[in-house]
């Protein structure tokens, strides 16, 4: 049963008076959004690594500077997300340690390789194509933070996304050679990209609380739907096939049927035990060990300063 101060906070959420962190909240609720947003904020920071091993080998000048700034956008979204994280009351370092040593996750399509440049414009096409359609709806989510921070990554992620599909487009359209290899990109990210939406609904442990504190306002499967519907006319327009042979219009659901997920490799992979989880949690830790000289030197810096206005 509801305590008198819970009963109280589920009316504002019903009332969709937003929470901001000096406000009292159930420790379920502060639980919950400390898991859902460092396992966002992860996944951008984790995010970054299997696009970047196509930086030093985007085939122009201007495809590089373009690459590189979008890289750089998912460093920027890590950071809004890390803010947010502590505001509800976890350092930052605890939050980024719990990375390091596996015990967090982070989204399961970052543990699949990029084996050629179709996978970048794949990715922006696809991944970011489906972090828009799960991420539109958190902007208007019950936790103030989270909810503005999303404004923002949004805007960012509408133009990865253009820029995906752009990549796709040149390639379609390029030579036999070109054309084979966005297909093949496509084979290889379409059933991951429809996964990362998560757990079919029945399997959705967090589903239900989390709709009715309103930190999410749409099942994964309701999202992965609105995916799939929007992304198979894109497909068509590039003249690629999508890797489902299920894959069928339904004039009485409108919406698009699709086959069977394959949940055993998902839950592989969140497990860790995807293509790329142990050298992606090696690059995020050679990275923080690279960098201790650097924090060291911060500290001594403001240690110092602090020295100084004592005096
Ligand atoms: N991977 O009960 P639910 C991006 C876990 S976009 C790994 O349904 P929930 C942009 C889930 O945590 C990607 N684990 O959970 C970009 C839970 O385990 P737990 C990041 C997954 O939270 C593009 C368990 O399964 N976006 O980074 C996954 O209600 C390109 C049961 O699942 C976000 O994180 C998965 N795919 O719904 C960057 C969006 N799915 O924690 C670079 C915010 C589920 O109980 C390049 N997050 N699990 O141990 C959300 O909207 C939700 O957390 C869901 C999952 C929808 C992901």
């Amino acid at each position: 049963e509801m305590s008198p101060q819970e009963r109280a906070f589920q009316e504002r959420i019903n009332a969709s008076i937003k929470v901001e962190p000096k406000d009292w909240m159930p420790e379920g609720y502060r639980k919950t959004l400390i898991r859902q947003i460092s396992q966002h904020a992860h996944s951008e920071y984790v995010g970054m690594l299997p696009e970047a091993n196509w930086i030093t080998r985007a085939p122009t000048l201007q495809r590089k500077a373009i690459l590189m700034a979008k890289v750089q956008d998912e460093a920027g979204h890590g950071l809004y997300l890390y803010s947010a994280v502590e505001t509800l009351g976890v350092t930052r370092d605890q939050t980024y340690l719990d990375l390091l040593s596996g015990k967090a996750k982070y989204s399961s399509i970052f543990n699949y390789p990029t084996l050629t440049w179709a996978d970048i414009g794949a990715i922006g096409w696809l991944v970011d194509g489906s972090a828009i359609v799960n991420q539109v709806p958190i902007c208007r989510c019950s936790y103030g933070p989270y909810a503005r921070a999303m404004v923002r990554v949004c805007k960012e992620e509408s133009f990865h996304q253009r820029q995906g599909f752009e990549i796709m487009h040149t390639l379609s359209r390029g030579t036999a050679a070109q054309k084979a290899m966005a297909q093949d990109a496509l084979n290889r990210w379409w059933w991951p990209s429809i996964a990362m939406h998560g757990p079919a609904d029945d399997q959705s442990v967090n589903s239900a609380q989390s709709m009715a504190w309103k930190i999410k306002s749409q099942t994964n499967d309701a999202l992965r739907q609105k995916f799939i519907d929007q992304t198979v006319p894109q497909a068509e327009f590039l003249g690629l096939t999508i890797p489902d042979p299920d894959l069928k219009w339904n004039e009485e659901r409108g919406h698009y049927d699709y086959g069977q997920i394959d949940w055993e490799d998902f839950f592989n992979v969140v497990r860790g035990k995807g293509p790329c989880n142990q050298e992606r949690l090696a690059a995020r830790n050679k990275a923080w060990n690279e960098g201790a000289w650097f924090r060291e030197a911060m500290q001594a810096y403001a240690d110092q300063q602090e020295q100084t206005e004592e005096l």
